[in-house]
């Protein structure tokens, strides 16, 4: 009874009534009735409950009104708890046609058969340690089925140790003399929690100190954007948000504002709304190593004037002060480390001497072998939109990368030096032949940029030559310019040919973004992951990886889709269907490489909070280096499309063998605070 949130009844009582009720109610209506009515008599022993009817008392009615009104919120609020309380109970109700009520049970999350068996041969009384003294069994545990390290053996244990005083788990670690074995529920409550034990590891756990063109870094494109490419806003706030999900590699284009004596930043020749290039700097300062300690690259899309380029100069040097690096020498032989500029930002635009090189270049081009006749004429860009069914948004891609020095009739002034200064990763245009857009200079380091789709027209004709270019030099790949809708594209094709900045719209949570957010999980989250050996390594012929090659079979991964549970915790008793308790499945698969490539499926499971699907999927793995997991569960509905019950996608080169709990995500990779799925991962 909850009744104390009646107000009491003002007395102002014009005839009583009473009512001998002692037999018919419980002594818990007495005690409520007592406390809250000042109603209630007692006489010969036996309770009288006093009717209270008020014929003229407003005071009387008022509370009535005022009850009347409370009630819907309160009876709604003990209708909650009661289904918190049934929930808990595993009993869930659910109303249909206005009056009528199913009950379905849905046990608490039971441990699996496999949890079960691997609790009984190390806890269990067969076990060789039958007492669990000393932690041994979940020692032998975690080094035998989870493939731990010894080091990482003792970390587990000492993580543990110090929770155990407020979980169960003490008993697994606890070095008391005599402690009790784990009991099950201690065991599987380790097991089923993504904090204690993730599928990968948290940590940066590879070699930094490789230069920049070993590794792929996490990148965004146009990341000043806050939606569309062409008349969404321009803020600094989705700067912010991609620099606290650990993206390292900014891009920003900068253009003359309105007055011409200052730079604002915007999608040049779009509709999108100017930001003060200084406001987004200031917030880049901020945010920089929010996520990861690995370098901030900031990438420039120059539209400016010479002085404008003075100016962006110094509001870059004023406002990063030591944090700006500045390169000791131009150009660069080799990239520095990611280790050797932790905390540093860097810049990487166009330099703008290039100018009468570009100039230069544009005179020599002629016949056919230029970069330019690859499919059309014209330059690099309109390759791109004249081949990709541009419906008319050419002028889109003219904006999309570095130069304009086309429209700048400025550009050829002297331009300042110090800006020059600045640029660690120097930006070159294509041009002429493709096959010496992609030459690598023995005495100079640089970054060449290319839409996705002349990308894909390039590792036709040239694969071999981009993955020499990405040995030493950096590849950047942006979207195609009619992605208006700031969606993604498939990465795969530029990774596998080792281009470093795949730049993505972070804000088109789509397919494409999640598969990218699985990638950069790895390495501990910090932005850089360090290229497969096979995409640095040169044979003694200059041979180098070829994609397109028949490969043979790697390694085969195992996934045991065991069970999952939270979605009662974290969603509406009728999030997922109306009248009855969720019907989920997963589906859990690959993206990687073509031959790779594929989904599977569990079965639905029907009128289910806490699912248990106890199902095996083999994947055999031709190139597990590029390999994606991709796991995502839903909500089975026979008339409409299925409900959305989380994802995550998880790199399978990073997979902690054994058997995990996997925290799932919403669509934009949001974790949910309690959705996961206990699955088991072996290599075979
Ligand atoms: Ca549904
Ligand atoms: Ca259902
Ligand atoms: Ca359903």
């Amino acid at each position: 009874m909850r009744s104390q949130q009646l107000p009491a009844c003002p007395v102002s009582i014009s005839s009583i009534l009473l009512l001998d009720l002692t037999s018919s109610l419980s002594s818990h209506f007495w005690a409520w009735a007592s406390r809250n009515l000042n109603a209630v008599s007692t006489r010969n022993g036996h309770h009288h409950l006093l009717l209270i009817i008020s014929a003229t008392s407003i005071q009387a009615g008022e509370w009535r009104k005022k009850t009347r009104r409370r009630h819907p919120a309160d009876s709604r609020e003990r209708e909650r708890e009661r289904e918190r309380e049934q929930s808990k109970m595993g009993s869930y109700a659910y109303k249909y046609c206005m009056c009528f009520t199913r009950k379905f049970r849905s046990p608490d999350a039971q441990p699996p058969p496999d949890v079960r068996a691997a609790h009984l041969s190390y806890c269990g009384p067969s076990s060789s340690d039958p007492q669990g003294a000393h932690g041994h069994g979940l020692r032998c545990f975690l080094s035998q089925v989870q493939a731990e390290s010894p080091a990482d053996v003792d970390r587990i244990l000492a993580i543990l140790a110090p929770i155990s005083a407020s979980h169960g788990i003490a008993r697994l670690v606890n070095r008391s003399p005599a402690p009790a074995p784990p009991t099950l529920d201690d065991f599987f409550g380790f097991l089923f929690s993504p904090d204690l034990n993730p599928p990968i590891t948290n940590q940066v756990h590879q070699d930094m100190s490789a230069p920049f063109s070993h590794y792929f870094i996490f990148t965004g494109h146009n990341s000043y954007l806050t939606g569309n490419q062409l008349n969404s806003d321009s803020s600094d706030i989705p700067i912010i948000k991609s620099l606290e999900r650990g993206v390292r590699v900014i891009e920003l284009d900068m253009w003359p504002n309105s007055s011409k004596n200052n730079v604002d930043i915007l999608h040049g020749g779009t509709l999108t709304a100017p930001v003060e290039m200084i406001r987004c700097l200031k917030s880049i300062k901020e945010y920089a190593f929010c996520a990861s300690n690995y370098p901030l690259v900031i990438t420039l899309e120059d539209h400016l004037t010479a002085d404008l380029q003075a100016k962006v100069a110094e509001m870059l040097t004023e406002t990063f002060g030591d944090l700006l690096f500045i390169p000791s020498s131009d150009p660069m032989k080799e990239f520095p480390s990611p280790e050797a500029l932790m905390k540093r930002i860097i810049i990487s635009t166009k330099p703008p001497q290039e100018y009468k090189e570009f100039l230069k270049a544009k005179d020599n081009q002629n016949g056919s072998g230029n970069i330019a006749d690859l499919p059309d004429q014209g330059s690099l860009r309109r390759i791109d939109s004249n081949a990709d069914e541009s419906d008319g948004k050419d002028e889109l891609d003219e904006q999309d990368e570095e130069d304009s020095d086309e429209d700048d009739p400025k550009f050829q002034q002297d331009t300042a030096c110090e800006y020059r200064k600045l640029i660690t990763i120097q930006a070159g245009k294509p041009k002429g032949h493709l096959r010496d857009a992609l030459k690598v200079d023995p005495d100079k380091v640089r970054r060449l940029s290319l839409s996705e789709t002349q990308l894909a027209k390039a590792t036709v004709s040239h694969g071999a030559e981009v993955i020499r270019f990405t040995q030493k030099n950096i590849l950047r790949v942006y979207p195609k310019g009619t992605r208006v809708n700031s969606s993604n594209y498939d990465p795969v094709n530029a990774w596998i040919h080792g281009a470093q900045m795949v730049a993505f719209n972070m804000q088109g949570h789509d397919k494409a973004l999640r598969l990218m957010q699985g990638f950069f999980r790895a390495n501990g989250g910090c932005g850089y992951v360090k290229k497969p050996d096979f995409l640095l390594t040169t044979g003694p012929n200059g041979e180098v990886f070829d994609p397109k090659a028949s490969l043979p079979v790697k390694t085969t991964l195992k996934v045991k889709v065991y069970m999952g549970d939270g979605w009662r915790m974290d969603f509406s008793k009728t999030h997922f269907d109306a009248f009855s308790p969720p019907d989920f499945y997963t589906r859990v698969g690959i993206a990687g490489v073509r031959a790779d490539s594929v989904m599977k499926k569990t079965r639905v499971l029907e009128d289910q909070w806490v699912p248990v699907w106890d199902e095996e999927f083999t994947f055999p793995l031709k190139v597990p280096e590029l390999a994606l997991l991709r796991i995502e569960v839903q909500e089975y509905d026979m008339s409409e499309k299925h409900d959305f019950g989380g994802q995550t996608v998880l790199p399978v080169w990073e997979l902690k063998q054994g058997i995990r709990a996997v925290p799932l995500h919403d669509r934009k990779g949001v974790r949910y605070k309690s959705v996961r799925l206990l699955m088991r991962f072996d290599f075979v």
